[in-house]
Order: C-alpha cells, then sequence, then structure tokens
C-alpha cells in the first residue's frame, strides 16, 4: 500500500532556468514559470501536505525538478546519481531530508533518476532509461527491500523517464500513454490511456483525494474526470506550459512523503 503523504519538499526556480530553455520564438516567461510553480504549491497545501522550500541555485538550471535527486520512502532517502549535468542539485536536497530521514547515497556506476521511480501500491517499477541503469535499478531494489517492496524493470525507450509515460493514480488505475511505453504488465486494474498527441497528460499526482492534472489535453482530461467522479477525487487541473518548456511535468516538482 501506499501510505497518505503529509509532507513535500519542493524547490524554487533558479533565474538561469528561463534563460536555458528559452529560444527564439520559444521564449521561457519566469514570472509566468513562478505563478504556475506557486499554484503548484498551492495544490499541494489544498492536498493536505505542508510544504517545505528548498532555495534555488542559479547554478543548477534544472534543480526545480526536485523529484529525480532522491527516492523517499518510509523515513529512509536514497540520494540519486543523475545525467551529468543534473549533477550538484543534491546536497541541498539531501540537507533538507536529513532531518527526518536516514540518507543513504547512490554510488557509482549505478545512476538512477527519481522520474524512473514508480510506486503502485505494494510494487515499484524502475525505468531503464538513458538517466538510470540497471546497477541503478539494483541499488533501489536494495533500498526498498526492508518495506517489502518489490521492484520491477521496465524498459522505457520513446521518452526521459518512465514517469512521463505512465503514472499511478490511486484506486487499482493507471494512466499510460501507449506510445511512450511498450510495456503493459503493470499490476493494475484499470488501464486509462492519454489520447493521441496528448502524451504529456500521463503524468498526474494524485495526493489523497486529490488529483493534479495538467491542463490543455481535454480529451484525456474527460477520461480523468470520469475515473475521478467514480472515485470522489477531485481535480486540480494546472498550467503547467513554462515547466514543460524546461522537459519537466508534475510529478517532478516535488518530493512526497
Ligand atoms: C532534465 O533534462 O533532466 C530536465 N530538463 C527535465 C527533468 C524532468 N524530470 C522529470 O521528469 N522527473
Amino acid at each position: 500500500m501506499i501510505p497518505t503523504p503529509s509532507r513535500a519538499l519542493v524547490r524554487k526556480l533558479p533565474q538561469s532556468y528561463a534563460v536555458l530553455y528559452s529560444q527564439p520564438g520559444h521564449r521561457v516567461s519566469l514570472d509566468f514559470a513562478n505563478q504556475q510553480h506557486h499554484a503548484y504549491v498551492e495544490a499541494l497545501r489544498t492536498a493536505g501536505l505542508e510544504v517545505t522550500m528548498v532555495e534555488a541555485d542559479n547554478n543548477r538550471p534544472d534543480c526545480v525538478f526536485i523529484e529525480d535527486t532522491a527516492v523517499v520512502w518510509n523515513g529512509s532517502a536514497l540520494i540519486t546519481r543523475m545525467t551529468s549535468h543534473r549533477e550538484g542539485e543534491q546536497p541541498a536536497v539531501e540537507a533538507a531530508l536529513e532531518p527526518t530521514h536516514a540518507i543513504t547515497r547512490l554510488e557509482a556506476p549505478a545512476s538512477l533518476e527519481g522520474g524512473d521511480v514508480l510506486h503502485v501500491e505494494n510494487v515499484t517499477y524502475v525505468g531503464l532509461t538513458r538517466r538510470t541503469n540497471e546497477t541503478g535499478a539494483d541499488a533501489l531494489e536494495k533500498f526498498l527491500a526492508p518495506f517489502g517492496r518489490q521492484v520491477v524493470p521496465v524498459r522505457v525507450e520513446n521518452c526521459l523517464h518512465l514517469k512521463s509515460a505512465a503514472t499511478y493514480l490511486g484506486d487499482g488505475a493507471l494512466v499510460l500513454a501507449p506510445s511512450r511505453l511498450g510495456f503493459r504488465e503493470f499490476e493494475v486494474e484499470e488501464t486509462i490511456e492519454t489520447e493521441p498527441g496528448e502524451e504529456y497528460a500521463a503524468n498526474c499526482l494524485r495526493i489523497g483525494n486529490y488529483l493534479l492534472i495538467p491542463t490543455g489535453f481535454p480529451k484525456t482530461e474527460s477520461k480523468l474526470r470520469r475515473f475521478a467522479e467514480n472515485k470522489g477525487v477531485e481535480i486540480i487541473p494546472l498550467d503547467c506550459s513554462e515547466l514543460r518548456k524546461g522537459g519537466g511535468s508534475l510529478t517532478c516538482l516535488s518530493l512526497i512523503w
């Protein structure tokens, strides 16, 4: 079972984020990104979480995507080893987790990013991607073994992380982007598929009785709303446009426990 979370760690956006991801005709507005981030934090609070904010690091443009830096479970935290341009984001996160978590650090040659870690009831699926290798998956298995969790590796080729292709909606349901993932053997009762062109909507975040979903994907949103109505879950739609420009989505913006 996945325990209902009560706390979240998020990280502010540095100015360098907008500089890195702005291109001609594709500008990232830092103000707008901050507004979207603020709305996200408010949604976490609405869902009942106590939110702690880590300061931004202007030398680490992607630091807002805090999910990738650690895996947290039941009072323990595994600090990850990420792709080279993300390395260095971890120490500030580790310091913020340290008061409440027993810290383990992933060791070379293992690599693992939190975006590849998908908890579904008693099973944790781990994406084998350009960011997460088999040694990283083995280390995750060892980290979660004391909690009785089974770890199942999943090969992911068409997107950045496993959770760019599938996330758990709770109540036995998964949302999945078929064009991004060949693997279908998830132990779930129901799979909701994103509609063609709406693959980004495969990244949703369930917290207690709330489901955070990205706006702009109307056909998939209808399916998610049907699911939510059936389960008595409240949908919180969030505009993620500026965070998407940096390759991020809803789950990447927090560590939750
Ligand atoms: C990266 O390349 O690492 C960032 N630009 C995007 C990370 C997104 N993280 C996530 O989906 N968990």
